[in-house]
């Protein structure tokens, strides 16, 4: 948002809230955080997320995204409806086919971002994304790759840059979460190891023993929300998301606002937000 905006928001009576922290009304600060505040909006025709996402854009804002409980409470339909589509997608084309730049595709903890060279060794039938639940990668004994959830205890491998510039791996035989591993890497060496060319792969193939199935440093962020933002927010049901059968990747809300993970083909109606008093965007994909 730019200052402009952020100015006319505060003449905004709607707005007017967020600057009365400290009067009677009693209006708390947090509510300020998330400039410009949505309004939800509840379509009722049953679409594929495609398509809905696609009207949401062209009526409103986009499909509804939802960041917090604030947001949740801020729903409050007064309609009955069994599902409807939220704006939260996982793209399967980034973290399958490719090691491109889309939001969620692979990126290496070191830097970030997607890797620079799309090197890639995954083993037979991985990243398999299995029950939505593997976002983090470990190098199997023979070297190849396979995705896995990030709370597994794993052994690890770190790497340190020499003063040749040249990466030189550690293997730690401590079993660490892979968030855990990374820490411990980044305390006592460089990070967890990132992995560009069939060179280094065999170099960190080298540093571990044979038996012994580490964390790389490959991850990623799955669950984008439709207008590209991301946010640590979730109100899944118990054991959703469990992308059962492999091809669920947009996600619902039922009428309690709990959320679940559906094949985006299926016709569902929809909830669209509008951003505030933001002007309609753009959408260029
Ligand atoms: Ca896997
Ligand atoms: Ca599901």
């Amino acid at each position: 948002m730019d200052c402009l905006t952020l100015i006319l928001l505060f003449l905004e009576p709607m707005n007017v809230p967020c600057l009365t922290t400290h009067q009677p009304s009693g209006f708390s600060l947090h509510s300020c955080s998330r400039f410009p505040p949505r309004k939800y909006y509840y379509v009722n025709s049953a679409m594929n997320w495609a398509d809905a996402q696609l009207y949401c854009r062209e009526k409103y804002s986009d499909l509804a995204t939802i960041t917090s409980m604030d947001d949740v409470s801020r729903l409050q339909p007064d309609f009955s409806y069994s599902l409807a589509w939220i704006g939260l997608a996982d793209d399967p084309k980034s973290w399958r086919d490719s090691m491109g730049n889309d939001s969620n595709s692979w990126r290496s903890s070191a830097t970030g971002e997607t890797s620079k060279t799309g090197y890639k060794k995954w083993s037979v039938n991985n990243p398999s994304s299995t029950n939505g639940n593997e976002n983090c990668v470990q190098m199997y004994s023979d070297g190849t790759w396979n995705d896995a959830p990030c709370g597994l205890y794993l052994s690890f491998v770190c790497y340190y840059v020499t003063n040749e510039n040249k990466k030189t791996y550690v293997f730690v035989p401590t079993l660490k979460t892979w968030t855990s591993a990374r820490d411990y890497c980044r305390k006592y060496y460089t990070d967890l190891p990132m992995i560009e060319n069939n060179v280094e792969n065999t170099e960190v193939f080298s540093a571990k023993p044979a038996n012994a199935d580490p964390w790389i440093g490959l991850y990623r962020v799955p669950w984008t929300w439709s207008d590209k933002t991301q946010s640590s927010f979730t109100n899944w049901l118990p054991g959703d998301p469990d992308n059962n059968g492999g091809n669920l990747h947009c996600s619902v809300e039922n009428p309690f606002h709990k959320w679940n993970d559906i094949t985006c083909s299926t016709k569902f109606p929809f909830i669209c937000h509008q951003a505030g008093s933001r002007a309609k965007k753009t959408w260029l994909d």
